[in-house]
């Protein structure tokens, strides 16, 4: 698309995944490993007696198969499973005052962290501290505080079941339920949205619906990214000739065309499959407007075919669902003009999806980020389940919701009991298994923590890995935040930014990765991790730890909880010399997983109980629920032409926060990150040519003023009105409180904002 020479810029046009996919997986084995070492450790990924890739929460075939070649898996792996070291010395030689200035990359390029650290200020570094009194002075801080609720206990997804279940028990009989979680700022939407509607907040679909379904619709996410392995998936579902119907602001490219790294015919011959059927680039946040335009469709072919119509499933409504009248009433009420104003497409284009749709026995509708990070978030969720609903499509082979998950254990931990509003069951479960009352107020979700914390009114921030402070809005606002803490323990693997937003007391407390053995005195351990698809399975490291002085997540925090609760009524220490003690506590307190310990020495796991498959509605009625969204988009309306939609993407190379290289080769974009994708003819209209210096501003009043600077405006296949950049560069953009007021999940895809030539 380039039509001018900007540096880094130019056209990708070939397949995604193919070639190019073999070439950086290369560059990224040879930056990191010795070539040796790699082959056996990818090799071991997603197999039965290998380790969970901790790249995303797609699930494997049977976790049987030949090797999974995956790109961004094999980064994933290999930045953690790196040769290099960040040691003591690392730290003696370096401040913190001067390790600010490096890039997010360069620290995390430094390597693996070896040793337990604690801050000093005076010197502004940090020095190694031996574990037991690491855990001595984090206990003693903690009692200190008084009040347990001005604690936050921070959980990011890569933590296994053992380690998250472990995390919740301890700040419970601490006395808190402030569980701040990766989840809240990704698929909240979901963990919320759903149980009302179908009555549980996981996807319903298995790997082998796939193989059965009649169509697929694909809504904000971009898997030949950040779920690699969904584009075999795909792959096979294009070439049997089942439609796949997308809707994406921007062009991407493995939604576009793939070749299978797999296929050694596409390999040989540089061919590639076409996905998506059809290519909706909707506006940014236009998706519950497409989702009602479609359901306006559907019910006018509905009435239009009579009695007797199998438009819709009307057994099904009659039998399994509430509330299809007041949808009928509402959808039917919105206008066309509105809709394609909204969505940004036109009635023909929700009228083909709505004929597709009808004509299909089994449907999926898959989404992302694109659909949950919006202040609508939750309702755009639940028109999602609406449009499934109306033909039936829960319960039946190749028929279902599809929310692709982030972290690979994200759903995993919540299973476990990262949640700040338990409910009575887990309570009561708790109590059984440990012979304690846990606290039953609600505590913060990730917004309410920082918020917390920037008021003063929470003192502590505990994180089970993750880069909170630079995952969240508002960056100028979270670092001063926790920078005001009495207190932080960051639990990681490498160095991130947040780790250098000292407190006063401050500690760094390095863990094993996936990657890598897990000994304790009952011998060599496994964890287990749930998949996007309910699927829980072990996992076990092999590779030989970064470093002798490493700790295993669980026995990180049962050593800091047994220094906090002198009186505890858990025996941790036992807990964690074999880790199916943990899985068998877990058992007591949530029943479905029972058995647990048997189940996952089968290969592949097992799979957690999802009543919709079996068209059983845990909600309130008991039946699953049509749930209306009265409007189109979120209530924030910009009326004025000159304020354009903002969404923020994650990079080719990219894990969240964590940057491994400077490329986005499908789109274009190559050994630079500050670019801001635009519609040739905004550009036009703003009179920006592409290349330019331009400056991005929030549109709306928040009482301070929200700027990107230093970026350059880029022309893309991307809608009208709508802009992109890269996440975590434009968080400065978004407000700590611009979030979906149901699921608490900010709105990192719909910033309004202006674009303007820089001086
Ligand atoms: N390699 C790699 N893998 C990852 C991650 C990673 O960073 N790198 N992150 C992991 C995590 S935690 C998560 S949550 C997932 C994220 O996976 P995705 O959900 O794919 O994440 P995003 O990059 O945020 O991409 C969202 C997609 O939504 C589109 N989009 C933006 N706004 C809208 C909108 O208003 N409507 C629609 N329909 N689409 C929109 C964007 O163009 C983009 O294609 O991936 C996980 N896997
Ligand atoms: N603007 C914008 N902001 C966003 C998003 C967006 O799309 N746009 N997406 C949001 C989403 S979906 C998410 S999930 C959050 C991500 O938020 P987080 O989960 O907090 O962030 P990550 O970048 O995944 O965390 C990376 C760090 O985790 C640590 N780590 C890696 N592996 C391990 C391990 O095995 N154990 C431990 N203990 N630590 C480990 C490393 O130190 C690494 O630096 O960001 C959110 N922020
Ligand atoms: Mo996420």
């Amino acid at each position: 698309m380039a039509e001018k020479d900007i540096p880094g810029i130019r056209t990708y046009d070939a397949p995604a995944g193919g070639w190019g996919a073999l070439r950086a997986t290369a560059r990224a084995v040879r930056e990191q490993m010795d070539a040796g070492d790699a082959t056996v450790t990818l090799l071991r990924t997603n197999k039965p007696e290998g380790f969970d890739c901790p790249g995303c929460a797609w699930p494997d075939k049977k976790h049987t198969s030949t090797f999974q070649f995956c790109e961004n898996g094999a980064k994933a792996v290999t930045w953690e499973a790196t040769n290099k070291r960040v040691p003591p010395t690392f730290f003696a030689a370096n401040k913190i005052g001067e390790l600010w200035h490096w890039s997010d990359y360069e620290l995390e390029d430094e390597g693996r962290l070896t040793h337990p650290m604690v801050y000093n200020a005076d010197k502004d570094i940090y020095e190694s501290i031996p574990w037991d009194d690491a855990f001595a002075r984090i206990g003693e801080i903690l009692r200190g505080l008084g009040d347990p609720d001005s604690v936050e206990f921070y959980t990011s997804g890569r933590a296994s079941n053992e380690a998250a279940f472990l995390y919740q028990i301890f700040a419970r009989e601490f006395g808190t339920n402030n569980f701040p979680d990766c989840s809240n700022m990704c698929h909240e939407a979901t963990s919320v949205g759903l149980p009302p509607a179908i009555g549980i907040g996981k996807g319903t679909v298995s790997l082998e619906d796939f193989d059965h379904c009649e169509l697929i619709i694909a809504m904000g996410h971009n898997p030949g990214t950040n779920h690699p392995r969904m584009m075999g998936t795909l792959h096979e579902v294009a070439r049997r000739g089942a439609p796949i119907i997308v809707f994406n602001p921007l062009k991407e490219r493995a939604l576009e065309r793939f070749a299978d790294p797999q296929s050694p015919v596409e390999m040989a011959t540089l061919g590639s499959t076409p996905i998506a059927t059809t290519y909706l680039q909707v506006k940014i946040g236009g998706d519950a407007a497409a989702l009602k335009g479609i359901m306006k469709a559907l019910l006018e072919m509905d009435a239009a075919a009579g009695p007797g119509s199998t438009v819709l499933d009307h057994a099904f409504i009659r039998e399994h669902t509430n509330g299809f009248a007041a949808l009928a009433q509402d959808v039917g009420s919105a206008t066309w003009a509105d809709i394609e104003r909204t969505s940004g497409l036109t009635e023909a284009d929700l009228r083909a999806v709505a004929e597709a749709y009808a004509k299909s026995n089994a449907t999926i509708i898959t989404y992302g980020m694109g659909m949950t990070q919006h202040r609508t978030g939750t309702q755009n969720v639940q028109q999602v389940a609406n449009l499934l609903l109306l033909r039936g499509n829960f319960g039946k082979p190749g028929a279902g919701i599809c929310p692709l998950r982030g972290h690979s254990n994200v759903q995993g931990d919540r299973t476990v009991g990262i949640t700040e509003k338990p409910t009575a069951a887990l309570l009561d479960g708790i109590e059984k298994t440990f012979g304690f009352r846990p606290p039953a107020t609600h505590g913060h979700d990730a917004v309410a923590a920082m918020q917390a914390i920037a008021e003063g009114r929470s003192r502590a921030l505990i994180s089970l890995g993750g880069n909170l402070a630079v995952a969240m809005p508002d960056p100028e606002a979270c670092f001063a935040a926790v920078r005001g803490l009495e207190l932080q323990v960051h639990i990681a693997t490498k160095l991130n930014r947040s780790h250098l937003l000292t407190s006063k007391h401050t500690f760094l407390l390095p863990c094993l990765g996936r990657t890598e053995r897990d000994m304790q005195a009952g011998g060599p351990q496994a964890v287990t991790v749930e998949d996007s698809m309910s699927m829980v399975h072990a996992s076990r490291g092999k590779l030989t730890p970064a470093s002798e002085a490493l700790r295993s997540e669980p026995a990180i925090v049962a050593g800091m909880a047994s220094a906090t609760l002198p009186d505890s009524k858990v025996p941790w220490m036992e807990l964690i010399t074999d880790y199916d003690r943990i899985r068998a506590a877990i058992e007591s307190v949530f029943p479905d997983f029972r058995d647990y310990n048997e189940r996952i020495r089968v290969p592949g796991g097992f799979r957690l109980p999802i009543p919709p498959t079996q068209r059983v509605w845990k909600t309130a009625s008991g039946k699953a629920e049509f749930l209306l969204f009265r409007g189109l988009e979120e209530d924030l309306v910009h009326t004025d032409p000159g304020v354009l939609k903002l969404t923020t993407v994650r990079s080719h190379d990219q894990y969240n926060t964590t940057i491994y290289g400077f490329d986005d080769r499908y789109r274009g974009v190559f050994g630079r990150r500050d670019v801001v994708f635009m519609n040739k003819d905004d550009l036009a209209e703003l009179g920006i040519e592409e290349g330019d210096a331009i400056r991005v501003e929030t549109a709306f009043g928040t009482g301070k003023e929200r700027r990107l600077d230093n970026v350059i405006a880029v022309a893309y296949a991307i809608a009208r009105g709508s802009v992109a950049t890269y996440y975590p560069e434009g968080n400065c953009l978004v407000p700590l409180d611009y979030h979906d007021k149901v699921s608490g999940t900010p709105s990192y895809k719909s910033v309004p904002v202006r674009v303007v030539r820089a001086a």
